[in-house]
């Protein structure tokens, strides 16, 4: 491709709204273009990566035994409706209506059409196990879209549906798929942690992400320092250790704590570490008040907290109702004399003599023991873990902590989807049975996006090779001189009979300007074509990631390359 016939928009200021790198790089190198909130066009630059993650997906789902196939994107809204999930999402699904009113949506995701197409045409055992895949846009309607390609509206996904005649089976797929993605990412360059992660909304029975490990990720994991245990926090559990301390309990006291409300206010204006105290939160759960005690400092996790009631809403109660319901305003709330539903975190059990509400303004309680001063008969793991704690898998390992950005999601749907839509199979005895289902997620823009997060430094991208949009740029400086041109041209065209994606810059700019514009589109390899060095029958090749410089005999040039592009994208 030539750069002077071809559409690179480069920008060199920064745009106010882009808060992360990738945002930001994406729109200086004329990558996208954003048309409305967080939907984009792909501009000739992003989009050659989008193909280059497209096709390493394609080929190791092909790989992996999948099938492609392309459902559409506009969906009836009767399917959802036998689902259940019309009424389930709210305005992040984006409901349409044709010529006729009849009700649509914009496809968020492809469950209830693959269902569809399988309950009509998979009848028989035989014809399991049975892997479907596509590469199509998305729509939902996120409140906040933002960063870009990291959380658009509209957005390119790989999804895949994998059908069984039994869990067993269905585990089986499972595992295809999770180790089709660990390639994926590798060949994508990226350094990603598998994680175990709740279900969510979609339900099912497990499900793993694949998380790009960046700062600006929205997600928080942890992987134990010593065994291959990882999670999303929102699942993550930690050993828990039973306070070693066997004191005996002391007399229950009041205390006095004017205006201390906080955990740090109390433990500070009492002079304890905040671990010897337990606060008590109050949520409603599904419109009913409930009590979540937990260590002083440890945070609830909310979903944690939502699985073990087995509510469909959760959230945090109103001040009046916390009044209403303890008789004492936040920060006072206490376990001892209240008559709400309490779950304890199980890090509460073993808590000697330790400190909370009084359930009346200004005060609260020292040397409470559970047993002895209130009775507790929920426990349940609902913390956040904390970096440090102990691995829950294995006795040695601790937990790290990290910041995320999910590229890939891999889920055991059970019969959630079949059952509802009644997609059932004849197996070996005649005797109809349920499909087994799970289902795969890869966001492409924002595995793109997540590359750019993990690959840049100040003067722009630098992308591993797999994704590049080019794999080598040559920079032909002065390229009015006739011999500049005429080496540039047939450096250009050699390459391109070796196969190489080569974008040759041939306009007429300086130098400087040209390496600035070579950086920031990030390409990995960039030949230098100028006089003085031509003058002797060099070219110069520079490396984007190390920055190390040849200089190199023209007519080695193209090889040179080709032995680097061959050796980055074999691994
Ligand atoms: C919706 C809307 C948003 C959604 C969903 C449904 C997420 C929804 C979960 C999944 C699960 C997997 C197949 C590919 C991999 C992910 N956001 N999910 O179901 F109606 Cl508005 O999409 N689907």
């Amino acid at each position: 491709m030539r750069y002077s016939q071809y559409f690179i928009p480069t920008v060199k200021e920064t745009p106010a709204d882009a808060e992360v790198i990738s945002h930001q790089l994406m729109l200086r190198a004329g990558m996208i273009r954003k048309l409305a909130a967080g939907i984009y066009n792909y501009l000739p630059l992003g989009l050659r990566s989008i193909r280059k993650v497209e096709q390493i997906v394609r080929e190791e789902m092909n790989r992996a035994g999948a099938i492609e196939l392309l459902m559409p994107s506009v969906q009836p809204a009767e399917l959802w409706q036998e689902s259940g999930r019309w009424e389930q999402y709210g305005k992040e699904l984006l409901r349409i209506k044709d010529r006729k009113d009849t009700e649509f949506c914009l496809g968020p995701t492809h469950e209830e059409v693959i269902t569809d197409l399988v309950r009509r045409e998979v009848k028989s055992y035989r014809q399991m196990p049975l892997n479907l895949y596509q590469i199509q846009s998305k729509f939902r309607d996120e409140i906040r879209p933002r960063f870009g390609l990291m959380r658009g509206r509209e957005f390119i996904m790989k999804d895949a549906y994998s059908f069984d005649v039994d869990s067993n089976a269905a585990d089986l797929s499972y595992e295809k798929m999770y180790q089709a993605y660990r390639r994926i990412f590798q060949r994508c360059g990226l350094v990603f942690r598998a994680v175990e992660a709740d279900t969510g909304s979609i339900g099912g029975t497990a499900s793993h992400e694949f998380m790009v490990l960046a700062e600006s990720g929205e997600d928080a994991i942890v992987s134990c320092s010593a065994c291959e245990y990882a999670a999303n926090v929102e699942k993550a559990e930690s050993r828990v250790v039973e306070s070693a301390e066997h004191a005996e309990p002391r007399p229950l006291e009041k205390v006095a704590t004017p205006g201390r409300k906080t955990i740090e206010e109390v433990s500070e204006f009492l002079g304890v570490p905040a671990s010897t105290t337990v606060k008590m939160l109050i949520l409603m759960a599904d419109d009913k008040p409930v009590a979540a005690i937990l260590r002083g400092d440890h945070e609830l996790n909310e979903i944690k907290l939502k699985n073990y009631l087995d509510c469909d809403t959760l959230e945090m109660a109103s001040d009046e109702i916390v009044m209403k319901a303890t008789g004492s305003p936040i920060g006072y709330i206490g376990p001892v004399g209240s008559t709400v539903r309490i779950v304890a975190d199980l890090a509460v059990k073993g808590l000697k003599n330790f400190i909370t509400g009084a359930n009346e303004v200004d005060h609260h309680l020292k040397n409470v023991n559970l047993g002895r001063d209130c009775t507790i008969s929920e426990f349940a793991d609902i913390r956040n873990v904390a970096h440090g704690d102990p691995c829950p898998r294995c006795q040695s390992g601790t937990l790290e902590m990290w910041r995320g950005i999910e590229v890939g999601h891999v889920f055991k749907l059970g019969v959630k989807y079949s059952k509802a839509l009644k997609a059932t199979y004849l197996d070996g005895d005649g005797k109809e049975q349920i499909v087994f289902m799970g289902c795969y997620g890869i966001g492409i823009g924002r595995t793109v996006a997540a590359c750019i997060e993990q690959n840049h430094d100040d003067n722009g991208i630098i992308f591993p090779l797999p994704i590049a949009p080019f794999h080598c740029i040559i920079s032909a400086l002065n390229i009015k001189e006739e011999p500049v041109r005429a080496a540039a041209e047939d450096i250009y065209a050699d390459l391109q009979l070796a196969g190489i994606d080569v974008l040759l810059d041939d306009r007429d700019e300086r130098p400087g300007f040209k390496f600035k514009d070579a950086d920031l589109i990030g390409i990995p390899l960039r030949i230098v074509v100028g006089s003085k060095n031509l003058a002797e029958g060099k070219v110069e090749l520079k490396d984007r990631k190390t920055g190390a410089v040849e200089l190199l005999p023209v007519a080695e040039a193209v090889a040179r390359v080709q032995a680097q592009v061959k050796e980055a994208l074999n691994g």
